[in-house]
This record gives C-alpha cells, structure tokens and sequence, in this order.
C-alpha cells in the first residue's frame, strides 16, 4: 500500500479536527455508495425509481440511496450545521447555525444516467462556514468555498480534495477501505487540444459557442492550426478527472432548451466546487462571461452556463465571447 491516508494528510496540513472529522464522515458516505453502486445490479437497484427529484428529473434508485447514506452519515458531524442536496428541494437545518459551523453542499450521484450502462459516475461537494451566529444564508459565491472535492466511483474508487493545499488525490484501498494519497498535487495543462461538449445541442448553442466549436472542430486547416480530439461521457465527474489528469476542456452552454431555467448544470454543489478544484489546479472556471467563483446564488438549485479547465483554452472561449 503506498501514501499517507486521508487523515494524515490533513492533520499534516493542520487543519481543524472539525473539519477533518466531517472530510472523513464524506469519506465514510463516499465508500458505501461506491459500495452501493458496484453491487447495484445485483440489488435490482437499476432502472428508475418511478419518482421525480427537485429538477423534475426521473430518479434512479441510487440517486435516492446515495443521498440517504449522505444525510444519515454526516448528520452527526459536530459543526454541520446545514445540508444542501441536489435531492432535497429545501435547506436542512441541522442546528442552530453558530459562527465557524460547517454547510455541506452535494449532488450525491452525478451522472446516474449512466449507471444501467456500468459508466463511471461520482459524487460532487463543497463546504462553506456560517459566517455569525444565527446567519442562515446559504447562497455564498463559491470563492468563499473552504473544500471542494469529489469521489468517482471508476476502475478505481478515487477522492480528490481542494481545501487549501492545491489539489490532491486519494485511492480507496479495497481491502482496508482506507483512501491513500496517490496524486499529492495535481494541476491541469495550460494548453489543450481536447475539448467535451455534448455536440447534438449544437443548432440550439449561442454565437461564440457555435464558433468555438467550428474552429475546433476545423483542425489544422483552421484558425486553431491544430486537430483536437472530443470526448463526452455524459458524466461530469468522469469528465472532470479526465481534464485533471491531462488538461482539456469541459463545456455546458447555455441553449434553447435549458434557456429558461439558467442551464443544465446546478452552480452550488456541481459547478461551484468543480470550479474551485480547477482553479486550484491552474485552471480556468467561467460561465463564458463570468468568473464562476465570483456568482451569488439567487437560490438553492441555481443551473449555470459552464465551462471548466486548461487555461488558456478556457480564456479564449470568454474571448470569444466578448
Ligand atoms: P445525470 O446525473 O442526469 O446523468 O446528468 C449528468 C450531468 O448533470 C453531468 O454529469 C453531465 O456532464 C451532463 O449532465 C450530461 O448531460 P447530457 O445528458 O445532456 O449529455
């Protein structure tokens, strides 16, 4: 077994044992869902669940499952004083907010689309602190975010963590279940020839994404001078770690279906922490014409136009988008 485990690290980085102890509660919940969605075919827990989620948006009995292990494994962390879940449509109030309590944000199965298919799909979370006693705000722009992180559940069971010390990742060791370092420092090209955008909504994109897409997908012959390869599995952590591990760019426009309600992907627990994550890596994190840390959310499950990674391509699309 190599590396130091999740709680050496961040003892080493002297952070606080409250905060550790709610890192290792979603630790905890990350490993019995990994657990959960590796023997679901084997639990009848496949298909639907016949129920809608807050999004209105068909269920999966994972989705359900997942977020009960979240809300029944971090309830009792000592300073969490609010959950807010891509599952739940309101706030949980855990207790009264006092100052320096904890609020855990999460989407507890991103991708579960995929989950009939065998495709890798995660968890996705944040971590803010209430500001004052009896504060209850919850819509924070994401730079006040004090973790980030998610779990993918692939070949692999992985935990990446932004929170403070760049970005570093953990592998789940099946046998003892405990997560060890396996990348103390992980950080996103500059430079990409590799972009992820689901490509059949393209009739229904805005002018600069449709150019963006046009120059790349010209190639060499075009303004670029270069080919650029595509990726999409419909899986935004599986995408994301992609991008980590060798730079790329990771795109949800707007368009004229998702229009009307702001987007596809939810800012507080999806795109806000993805976005912290990126910039931790070097990385660029906008809505095409906004810093995405900067937002404040109008409410809880806010959608927002997204586009994540390699810098440099991340800043030529909000170019184009001037
Ligand atoms: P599901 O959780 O409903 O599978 O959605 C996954 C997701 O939110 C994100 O993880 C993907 O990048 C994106 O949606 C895929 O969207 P399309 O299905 O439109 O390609």
């Amino acid at each position: 077994m190599s590396g130091p485990t999740l709680r050496r690290v961040l003892t080493d980085a002297g952070q606080p044992s409250d905060l550790i102890f709610l890192l290792e509660d979603i630790a905890s919940a990350c490993r019995a869902v990994a657990y959960e969605v590796r023997n679901g075919p084997l639990k009848g827990n496949l298909g639907l669940a016949g129920s809608e989620n807050v999004q209105g948006e068909d269920q999966k009995p994972l989705d359900i499952i997942a977020n009960d292990i979240f809300v029944a494994t971090c309830t009792n962390s000592p300073r969490l004083a609010a959950l807010v879940s891509e599952e739940i449509e309101e706030v949980v109030w855990l207790k009264e907010p006092k100052e320096g309590d904890y609020l855990l944000f999460f989407d507890p199965l991103d991708g579960s689309s995929n989950l009939d298919t065998n495709l890798s799909v995660g968890t996705i979370f944040s971590i803010m602190k209430v500001a004052e006693d009896g504060d209850r705000t919850v819509l924070k722009p994401g730079r006040e975010q004090v973790v980030a992180g998610y779990a993918l559940y692939g070949p692999a069971t992985m935990l990446v963590l932004a929170a403070g010390q760049g970005v570093q990742g953990f592998t789940l060791h099946q046998g003892s279940g405990i997560f060890r370092l396996t990348q103390p420092r992980m950080t996103i090209p500059e430079e990409t020839s590799e972009f992820a955008i689901n490509a059949s909504r393209h009739r229904h994109w805005d002018a600069p994404i449709k150019r963006y897409y046009d120059e790349v997908t010209a190639g060499r012959d075009g303004p670029r001078g270069r080919d650029f390869n595509m990726r999409w599995v419909a899986s935004m952590v599986a995408e994301m770690h992609r991008i980590l591990m060798r730079g790329g760019v990771f795109l949800y426009p707007l368009d004229d279906r998702n229009r009307d309600k702001g987007g596809r992907l939810r800012l507080l627990y999806e795109v806000a922490p993805m976005a912290m994550i990126v910039e931790a890596a070097g990385g660029g994190a906008t809505t095409g014409t906004e810093r995405i840390l900067d937002l404040v959310p109008t409410e809880p499950h806010q959608r927002i136009a997204t586009v994540l990674g390699s810098k440099s391509e991340v800043d030529h699309i909000a170019a184009l988008h001037r």
